[in-house]
């Protein structure tokens, strides 16, 4: 039995479950492309990683809320064969094998990926010698493959925040920098890095557009000024994305940035904060009292 930490900080003792059920769910997102499926498998997996009782039987799993029949039948069938032969079968089809390793690229969706596969592209090798047929965000993903697979250290992004911090209230003292995503849940380690970045001048009147994406830009290329900041996917209005590396011998890191008007700053700190599992339950919460949470402001419903 695989033993991992959950969110909760305490070992899994459901993280076998929890392994299986997280391979089927990126199986709906990328192969099937079947969102309701994806959703049910991350929650069921979600709510095992945090239930502290070794589940015995499907029927006792079946107790808990966020699973349901036929996930029950699944944990039933793994405990009595120790395998599920729905995964077996993914496991030999070649095709969902390559979606799924194309699907690992930055940039790749579930379409992009099907489309390469069936004009026969299908490893990255394959990539490497069609780059024509990739985005410039694609290819970024192709070029970083091997760093972007690795997790960072919680440490690593910590060194990251200082220097963003500092590089970016160099530019004004004002300006205020929160990491989100795992890493603000508390994680060991992260996938990538999300910062939120504030200003008292931001807001969200309507000409304020377009000071909005000159001070994003500015942030950037200070950034790309110092070093830490090296390639850049794409850059709007309010959000950033690309790629940084702490120091030379370091493997390359995604960093997404948002700057975020000051009224937003809260809302858009919990929503980037996630989980998004966590973001769903916290809506349906808010709906029950009778409020609408979303990324930009929590409200009664209807105003
Ligand atoms: P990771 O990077 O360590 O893999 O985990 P993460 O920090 O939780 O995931 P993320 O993909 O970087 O997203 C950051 C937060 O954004 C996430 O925790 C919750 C929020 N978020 C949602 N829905 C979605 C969504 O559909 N896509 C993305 N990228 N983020 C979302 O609530
Ligand atoms: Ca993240
Ligand atoms: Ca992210």
């Amino acid at each position: 039995m695989s033993k991992r930490k959950n969110p909760a900080g305490t070992d899994n003792i459901n993280g076998d479950f929890c392994d299986f059920l997280t391979e089927l769910a990126e199986y709906e997102k990328n192969v099937s492309r079947n969102v309701h499926k994806y959703n049910a498998y991350r929650k069921a997996a979600s709510v095992l990683a945090t239930h502290e009782k070794r589940i015995e039987s499907g029927d006792e799993a079946k107790k808990l809320k966020g699973i349901g029949e036929k996930i029950s039948k699944k944990i039933d069938e793994f405990i009595q064969t120790g395998k599920l032969q729905k995964l077996e079968n993914i496991h030999k089809d070649e095709d969902a094998q390559a979606i799924n390793l194309l699907t690992k690229v930055t940039g790749i969706g579930p379409v992009k990926a099907a489309d390469l596969v069936r004009s026969g592209i299908k490893t990255i090798a394959d990539l490497e010698k069609n780059k024509n047929a990739l985005t410039h965000h694609q290819q970024l993903g192709l070029k970083y493959f091997e760093d972007f697979q690795m997790k960072i250290p919680r440490a690593e992004i910590i060194q990251i925040e200082i220097i963003l911090k500092k590089v970016i209230t160099e530019l004004d003292s004002q300006y205020d920098v929160t990491i989100c995503g795992s890493f603000r849940r508390g994680k060991a380690e992260s996938g990538d890095i999300d910062a939120l970045v504030t200003h008292p001048s931001l807001t969200t009147s309507n000409d304020a557009k377009k000071k909005h994406s000159e001070q994003l830009k500015s942030l950037v290329d200070a950034l790309k000024g110092h070093g830490i900041v090296t390639d850049t996917i794409s850059v709007g209005d309010t959000k950033f994305m690309g790629v940084c590396r702490l120091a030379p011998g370091l493997p390359a890191r995604r960093l997404d940035i948002r700057l975020i008007p000051r009224e937003q700053f809260h809302c858009a700190t919990l929503y980037f904060t996630g989980s998004d599992v966590f973001n769903k339950a916290m809506r349906a919460h808010a709906l029950e009292q009778g409020f609408t949470l979303n990324e930009y402001s929590l409200r009664p419903v209807g105003v």
